[in-house]
C-alpha cells in the first residue's frame, strides 16, 4: 500500500479514474481515500487488522473505500455484487466482519444483515463527518491487506488471505513484466471480488499512473462504443469475453466493423486469462484487432504466476514462462519433481503466495508441501520452454465464464432441495463459456421442473454458479469404492 501511495502522489495531477462520466485525479483519490479512512477509524489510531467487508458498485467510490481500508489498517474483504443474501452472510460472518460499507445501490441489499448482526454499516453519501486532521497509521508490509473468497475441492469457498508484500509484489511484478506506463489508459469490465480485476487491471493502472476507466456492468455494445473513443490503449479480460466480443463483432456491419479494428489496432497490448484460451478464440481475435493475446495464468492464491513474453514469441495454447521472481515446478504424486517434458502439478513459490486462508489452519497447512511449494492443483506440462496447462487434479473444480466453481458447493445446496434425493454436478466443455455447469439429479418428485429448481436455487447461490444443463436419472453410477464416477456422468451431456 505504502508505494502505491507513493506513486499516486508522484502522479497527482494525472488521472486516475473514469467513472460514471467523471474523471478523478489521484490527488482526489488520495483525499477521498484519507477521509474515508477517517471515518472508519472513528476516532481510533489503527484497524489493525479488522475485516471490513463492501459493496460498492466498480468505479472511484469502490477505489477510494478499498484504499480508504487499507489506510485506516483495515483488510478490505471485497463482496460480490451478484451475490444472493445467504452468500453475502456467509461471507460476512466467515471474514468476521466489523465493518461493512456499501453505496447506496447495494445498501437495501445488506440492510436486513446490518440489522440482524448489528455490525457498524456505513452508506457512501451518508458517512459521518470524519476529524478534519486524521492521524493514519503506519502499515508494516507484511500486515494482512485482502481477503477474496475462492472455491475449491471442499463444499464452502475459503477466504484467501493476502497481505500488503503479497498484494506489491504480484503489483510491480506484472507492471514491469507488461511494460505498464502513466500514458496508458485501461478499461475495467471484470467484477472486483477476484484477483483479475483488482490486481492485474485497477491495482496495476493505478501503481503505475495510468488511467482506468470503469465500465461496471458487462456489455459488448458499450466496450466498442468506449473503444472507438481511441482513449483505452491497454484490455484484459477472460476468454469468455473475447467470445462475446467477437460475436458481437461478426454481427455488426462492414464499416463499423472496419472502424473497431481500426481503434484496435492502435492498442498497446490485450491480455486473456482465468481460464484456457480456446484457439478459435485466439485466431479469431487475432483477425479483428491485428493482436495476439497475451495468455498468462494466474489463481487468487498467487495473483499471476506464468505468463507469454511481451516482447517475443506468444504462443498458441501455452500459458508461457514464470514471471521474475516465482519459483515454478512440476512435481508427480509423491512430490518428486518430474523431468523435463512430463506432466506434473504446478507448484508456486515467491513472495506472490498468500498467506493463508483465513481462519482455516489445516487447510493452509494442507495447500503447502513441507518444503514450503504452494500445490495449485493445476497439471502443465513444459514443450520448448513454454507451460502448457493439461487439465487439473481435481473433477470437482470447474472455470465457467471465467469463475472458478466447486461443483460439491452446489451439490451441497441442491441436496437441501427436498425433492432431490442425490445429485452430481459436473462441468462439460463449452467454446464460449469454456466450461458449462451441468447437473444430474435422483428426483423423488416428479412433477418439479428443472426450472423450478433453477428459481429455488438462484434464492441461494449466485447466478454464474446455476447449472444450464440438467438430467434426471433413477441412480448415480459409482464404482468398486462407492465413489461417483464423474467421467461416466459427463458423456450424458453429449450431443446426440
Ligand atoms: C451467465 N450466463 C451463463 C453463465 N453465466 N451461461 C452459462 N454459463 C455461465 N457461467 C448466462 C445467463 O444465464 C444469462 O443468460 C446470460 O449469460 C447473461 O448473464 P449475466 O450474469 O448478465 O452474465 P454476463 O454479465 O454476460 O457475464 C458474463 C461474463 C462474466 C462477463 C463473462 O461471467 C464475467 O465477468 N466473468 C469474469 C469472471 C472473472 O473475473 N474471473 C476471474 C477470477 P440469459 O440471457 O439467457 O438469461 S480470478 C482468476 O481466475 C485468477 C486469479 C486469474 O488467473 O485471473
Ligand atoms: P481462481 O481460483 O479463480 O483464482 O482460478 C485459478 C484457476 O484458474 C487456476 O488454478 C487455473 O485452473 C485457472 N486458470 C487461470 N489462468 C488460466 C489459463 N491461462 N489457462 C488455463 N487455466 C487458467
Amino acid at each position: 500500500m505504502q508505494q502505491l501511495l507513493q506513486n499516486a502522489v508522484r502522479n497527482q495531477d494525472q488521472t486516475a479514474i473514469i467513472s460514471n462520466g467523471q474523471s478523478y485525479t489521484y490527488q482526489q483519490l488520495l483525499e477521498s481515500s484519507e477521509v474515508l479512512a477517517g471515518q472508519l477509524l472513528n476516532g481510533a489510531d489503527d484497524l489493525n487488522e479488522a475485516r471490513v467487508a463492501f459493496m460498492v458498485t466498480p468505479g472511484f467510490d469502490y477505489v477510494r473505500v478499498q484504499w480508504g481500508i487499507w489506510r485506516a489498517g483495515g483488510v478490505a474483504a471485497p463482496l460480490a455484487l451478484s451475490y444472493p443474501l445467504p452468500s453475502l452472510r456467509y461471507v460476512i460472518e466467515d471474514t468476521g466482519a466489523q465493518i461493512v460499507v456499501a453505496d447506496e445501490t447495494y445498501a437495501a441489499v445488506l440492510a436486513p444483515l446490518a440489522e440482524e448482526k448489528g455490525f457498524r454499516f456505513i452508506i457512501l453519501g451518508q458517512e459521518e463527518k470524519a476529524a478534519t486532521t486524521i492521524q493514519l497509521p503506519q502499515l508494516d508490509r507484511s500486515r494482512r491487506a485482502m481477503i477474496l473468497y475462492t472455491s475449491g475441492t471442499t463444499s464452502l469457498p475459503k477466504g484467501v488471505v493476502t497481505t500488503h508484500a503479497n498484494l506489491e509484489t504480484q503489483i510491480s511484478t506484472l507492471d514491469e513484466a507488461w511494460q505498464w506506463t502513466s500514458a496508458d489508459h485501461t478499461l475495467c469490465v471484470l467484477p472486483l471480488h477476484h484477483v483479475h480485476g483488482i490486481v492485474n487491471v485497477v491495482s496495476c493502472a493505478l501503481w503505475s499512473g495510468a488511467t482506468v476507466e470503469f465500465l461496471p456492468n458487462f456489455s459488448a455494445e458499450a466496450i466498442f462504443d468506449i473503444f472507438r473513443s481511441g482513449r483505452v490503449n491497454v484490455f484484459m479480460a477472460v476468454p469468455t469475453i473475447y467470445f462475446k466480443l467477437i460475436s458481437y463483432w461478426e454481427g455488426l456491419p462492414a464499416d463499423e466493423q472496419q472502424q473497431i479494428s481500426a481503434t484496435l489496432a492502435q492498442f498497446r497490448f490485450m491480455v486473456s486469462g482465468s481460464a484456457a484460451l480456446p484457439a478459435s478464440v485466439m485466431e479469431k481475435w487475432k483477425g479483428i484487432s491485428g493482436h495476439t493475446l497475451l495468455e498468462r495464468y494466474g489463481m487468487t492464491e498467487i495473483g499471476m504466476g506464468i505468463s507469454n513474453p511481451y516482447d517475443g514469441d506468444r504462443r498458441v495454447g501455452y500459458i508461457g514462462q514464470p514471471l521474475p521472481g516465482v519459483n515454478v515446478r512440476l512435481v508427480d504424486e509423491e512430490n518428486v519433481v518430474v523431468p523435463t517434458g512430463q506432466p506434473g502439478e504446478i507448484q508456486i513459490k515467491g513472495a506472490n503466495v498468500f498467506l493463508e486462508y483465513w481462519n482455516r489452519p489445516e487447510a493452509t497447512q494442507k495447500a503447502f508441501t513441507a518444503d514450503g511449494w504452494f500445490r495449485t492443483g493445476d497439471i502443465a506440462v513444459v514443450e520448448e520452454g513454454y507451460y502448457r496447462i493439461l487439465g487439473r487434479d481435481s473433477i470437482d473444480i470447474i472455470k465457467s465464464g471465467g469463475y472458478k466453481i466447486s461443483a460439491l458447493e452446489i451439490e451441497e445446496v441442491l441436496r437441501t432441495h427436498p425433492t432431490i434425493s442425490d445429485c452430481s454436478v459436473v462441468g462439460i466443455p463449452n467454446e464460449e463459456w469454456g466450461e458449462l455447469i451441468a447437473a444430474v439429479l435422483i428426483m423423488k418428485d416428479h412433477s418439479v421442473t428443472t426450472e423450478d429448481i433453477n428459481s429455488w436455487l438462484r434464492e441461494r447461490i449466485p447466478g454464474y454458479k446455476l447449472p444450464r444443463q440438467y438430467r434426471i436419472i433413477e441412480e448415480l453410477p459409482r464404482n468398486a469404492m462407492g465413489k461417483v464416477t464423474k467421467n461416466d456422468l459427463k458423456q450424458l451431456f453429449q450431443p446426440a
